[in-house]
């Protein structure tokens, strides 16, 4: 067993929660990277003493572990061969696409596959260093689900738990992969398995009984060795709280204004913001709303959509070509609908702060988040925060997570065209108070349930975990 280390809890992700930037000066320096997992984490790194190991981006080599606004971060480097094979290819190229319904084809190579035990095995060695005995390792996301196995080789002394951010398929796609078995057997070595929703736990479990032939009852795996693994959901959430203050502040008001100025004071305003990424169902939406101003039920000058999607693994070919559809799309129909000075679709390639993203939500009368599949999709449950005062309507895919608890959202099937039309132009037509109701409901229950309650709720469950003999990390 290689000597322990000091820190009592590990968060081991595939990216450091801060990018790089040049700082005024011209040298390189640290900025948080905007998103809700560093802001869930952040108190429970610090209440105990925690380090943050991933990878910060490109390829540089000498990095050294840093302190940043108080955070213990140790960078993971990646040579150029390891972007292309671990992350753009098995990662981003195999593992996406057939976690998320096949809705672009997977790749099976098996130089990614070896690519991606390669840096699972540093990141896990990496995380046996640093951790102290008995301590508690969080582990997260698809690039990472064999770190659970070889750290619990390394160091048996552990509490591991793993969480996925996407959701885990049904055995019939999952079987797909010739690497299952070792993708199954990884994710064991963990006590704890979180999933975003009940179906992806149960289809780990059942895959766990047919492929592994391990004994299981309800959430728990037995193995051999007389260890007991759970699997179970924790829906994850937002900073709630903090985004509905920003929405309230006078200077995210008053950019929405300017906003909605700028876009010719539009009667309503359709907003999208994704990741550009060919599960969230941009193509479609696009149409579906196009279709509506072709039908003769409203006009340019009534109704806008703002797109924001922010570019993706550019390097991937399937994003390429995703981005140029889009781009072709847009051109279209403002070529055919716009008229000067008014487009129907205003779209942006840009990365907004916070207080940016406020102001659009704040802006938008509705919002629309249509995904082929999504673990959660947080823009949901953003835009649902920062409405207070109960209004706006959310049109949401019933294949987005976030549609189980979002139940007052108008419901969706992405992949029909027509039924989208209907729902965007039924939130479009809907009276106040039938906003107000839906929205009401939905604002309790993001509220409730937020980034924090994820974290503890999570965090508690481990400490429980039967068969883990580590110390109790503070939620
Ligand atoms: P993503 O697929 O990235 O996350 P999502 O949950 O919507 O999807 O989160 C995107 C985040 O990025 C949001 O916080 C949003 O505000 C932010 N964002 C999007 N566009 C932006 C822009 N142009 N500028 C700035 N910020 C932008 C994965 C899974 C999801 C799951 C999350 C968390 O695919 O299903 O909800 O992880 O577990």
């Amino acid at each position: 067993m290689p000597s322990a280390g000091t820190a009592d809890l590990v968060i081991v992700a595939n990216r450091l929660p801060v990018d790089r930037v040049t700082l005024a000066d011209g040298s390189p320096g640290w900025r948080t990277s905007p998103g809700g997992l560093v802001t869930a984490i952040e108190p429970v790194l610090r209440a105990n003493d925690g380090v943050w190991v991933g990878w910060p981006g490109g390829t540089e080599q000498d990095l050294q572990p840093f302190e940043f606004d108080g955070l213990s971060l140790v960078p993971m480097t990646m040579s150029a061969e390891e972007v292309k094979d671990f992350y753009e290819g098995f990662s981003n190229g195999t593992l996406w696409p057939l976690y998320h319904d096949v809705v672009a084809k997977p790749e099976f190579h098996r130089e990614w596959w070896d690519a991606y035990v390669g840096v699972n095995q540093r990141f896990a060695e990496k995380a046996a260093e640093l951790a102290s005995e008995g301590a508690t390792v969080w582990v997260h996301d698809y690039q990472l689900q064999l770190v659970p196995q070889i750290l619990r080789s390394l160091r048996p002394d552990l509490r591991i738990g793993f969480y996925l951010h996407i959701p885990f398929p049904p055995a019939e796609l999952f079987q797909q992969l010739p690497w299952r078995r070792q993708i199954l057997e990884g994710l064991l070595g963990a006590d704890l398995v979180g999933f975003q929703m009940n179906g992806g736990a149960q289809n780990f479990v059942r895959l766990v009984r047919q492929r592994v032939g391990h004994k299981t009852h309800r959430d728990l795996v037995y193995l051999p060795d007389g260890r007991t693994v759970k699997a179970a959901a924790f829906p994850i959430s937002i900073d709630a709280k903090g985004f509905e203050e920003l929405a309230r502040s006078e200077r995210v008001e008053k950019r929405a204004e300017t906003i909605r100025d700028a876009l010719g004071s539009p009667r309503k305003v359709f907003l999208g913001v994704d990741r550009l990424d060919y599960t969230k169902g941009i193509y479609a939406r696009l149409r579906a709303f196009s279709e509506l101003i072709i039908d003769g039920h409203f006009d340019v000058e009534d109704a806008v959509f703002v797109q924001v999607a922010t570019p993706s693994r550019e390097q991937v070919e399937q994003y390429r070509i995703l981005r140029d559809e889009i781009d072709r799309l847009v051109g279209h129909i403002n070529g055919d609908l716009g008229r000067i000075g008014r487009p129907a679709i205003s779209y942006l390639h840009s990365s907004y702060p916070r207080e940016e993203m406020a102001a659009l939500y704040r802006a938008a009368d509705i919002m629309v988040v249509t995904p082929y599949r999504d673990g959660m999709n947080l823009v949901a449950k953003e835009y649902v925060a920062t409405r207070y005062e109960d209004d706006g309507a959310l049109v949401l895919s019933e294949f987005a997570g976030a549609a189980d608890e979002l139940r007052q959202a108008w419901l969706v099937n992405p992949y029909d065209i027509n039924g989208m039309k209907s729902a965007l132009l039924e939130a479009y037509a809907a009276d106040e108070r039938e906003r107000g109701r839906r929205m009401k409901a939905m604002r309790k229950t993001v509220l409730q349930h937020d980034v924090a309650a994820w974290a503890d709720a999570f965090l508690l469950e481990l400490a429980a975990a039967r068969g883990a003999h580590g110390k109790t990390v503070r939620p």
